[in-house]
């Protein structure tokens, strides 16, 4: 997982195979883990995970074995483990493969899991270790699918990063900068829209909306369903979603919103007021308005607030394949050439 560390003075190898030699300094060797020195002293002093030799004047000077169980100890504790044991499994120099079992869908077991995974990436995530981040988050999109790791994984450890960021000040950001990158990379890696079809879906988030991520999530579980889409990504001014409305005429369109000053009501009533298609035949799309956002408005006939991914998918999945088949009516609901469309309730 971490990154190979040569010695930089020449290490000698007795008969044996183990090693002699001056070693790294704890700074160096801190740099390359990705780890502070800090964390190191304090692994040493309580786990006793610290270098077997001395040099003189009592500095610390790490060997490769040392380092194999530092880095033992950096793989244990992001796959979840708490540090003591974690200590423990190292000093034997004995490190499990990252097990990726999917959670067991067992009550506690799988909570339990799902709960030091999450761990796992937290720590990973304040180390900034972007392989061990990614590591966790491959094993779970492999294993468990976009769905599950997002709801049982990714979005816990976004909410922790986004609590402690509050808590800490700005002083934590590039924790969930980092996270937000690796998390990004991974689900985009997977959302590979398929080549136009009769019926997609339509994915945007409103004008001045940056948090993307779920959009993200939302177009990698489309794709691990076969559903189309198509994405239009942060901050969608109104225009280019009208725009877009008209050239795509998506059976669903998803308008992500984080906060409360981004939820464009609006814009949502300008979507369910264009209906699109030949005349005599116009449909309009079925609105998910998703994200915290909009939770104080009431959503308009026609719009529907998911309460997560999976709802939000599987309704999706409805419209687009209700549309392509003409059976079901969520999406493709005609309307008549004159549409009043009810205004947004905001409620208390
Ligand atoms: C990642 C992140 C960022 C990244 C975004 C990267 C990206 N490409 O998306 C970056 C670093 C860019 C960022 C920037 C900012 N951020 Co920010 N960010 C977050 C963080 C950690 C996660 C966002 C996220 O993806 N949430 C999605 C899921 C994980 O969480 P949720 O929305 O609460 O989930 C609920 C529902 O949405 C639903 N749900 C979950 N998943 C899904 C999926 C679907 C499809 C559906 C329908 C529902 C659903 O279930 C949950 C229960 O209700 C949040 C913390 C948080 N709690 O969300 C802060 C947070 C949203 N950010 C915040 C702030 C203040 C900012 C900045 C203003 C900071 C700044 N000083 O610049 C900027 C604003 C940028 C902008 N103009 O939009 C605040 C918002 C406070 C508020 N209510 O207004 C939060 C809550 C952090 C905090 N604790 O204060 N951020």
């Amino acid at each position: 997982m971490q990154e190979v560390i040569e010695p930089r003075t020449a290490m000698t190898h007795d008969s044996s195979g183990g090693e002699t030699g001056a070693g790294f300094p704890t700074g160096e060797v801190a740099r390359r883990l990705g780890v502070s020195a800090v964390t190191l002293r304090s692994w040493e002093r309580r786990y006793g995970i610290g270098p077997a030799q001395r040099a003189e004047g009592h500095h610390r000077r790490w060997t490769a074995a040392d380092i194999a169980r530092l880095e033992a100890m950096c793989a244990l504790t992001a796959q979840g483990l708490p540090p003591a044991e974690a200590a423990r499994v190292a000093a034997r120099a004995a490190v499990p493969a990252l097990s990726a079992e999917p959670p067991s869908h067992e009550g506690e077991e799988q909570s339990e899991v799902a709960r030091s995974r999450v761990r796992g990436l937290i720590r990973a995530a304040d180390r900034l270790d972007a392989p061990a981040i990614d590591e966790l988050l491959v094993a779970a999109l492999d294993r468990w699918g976009v769905e599950v790791a997002w709801e049982e994984l990714i979005a816990p450890a976004l909410r922790a990063a986004g609590r402690r960021w509050a808590a800490r000040g700005e002083t934590a950001i590039e924790v969930e900068h980092l996270l937000s990158w690796h998390v990004s990379a991974q689900l985009r890696r997977r959302a590979t829209p398929a080549a136009r079809t009769a019926s997609l879906a339509l994915l945007a988030a409103t004008p001045g909306e940056d948090h993307t991520l779920p959009l993200d999530a939302v177009a990698a579980a489309l794709t691990e369903r076969g559903i189309p889409f198509r994405m239009l990504g942060s901050s969608v001014p109104p225009a280019a979603l009208a725009h877009s409305l008209r050239r795509l005429g998506p059976a669903a369109v998803v308008l992500w919103s984080q906060s409360h000053s981004t939820a464009a009501p609006q814009i949502a009533a300008d979507i369910l007021a264009t209906p699109f298609g030949i005349a005599g035949a116009r449909h309009r799309p079925l609105l998910l308005l998703a994200g915290p956002g909009w939770r104080h408005l009431n959503p308009p006939p026609g719009a529907l607030r998911p309460p997560g991914l999976r709802a939000a998918v599987e309704r999706i999945a409805d419209a687009v394949t209700g549309a392509v088949t003409g059976a079901g009516d969520l999406s493709a609901r005609p309307v008549p050439a004159t549409t009043e469309v009810t205004p947004f309730v905001q409620t208390p």
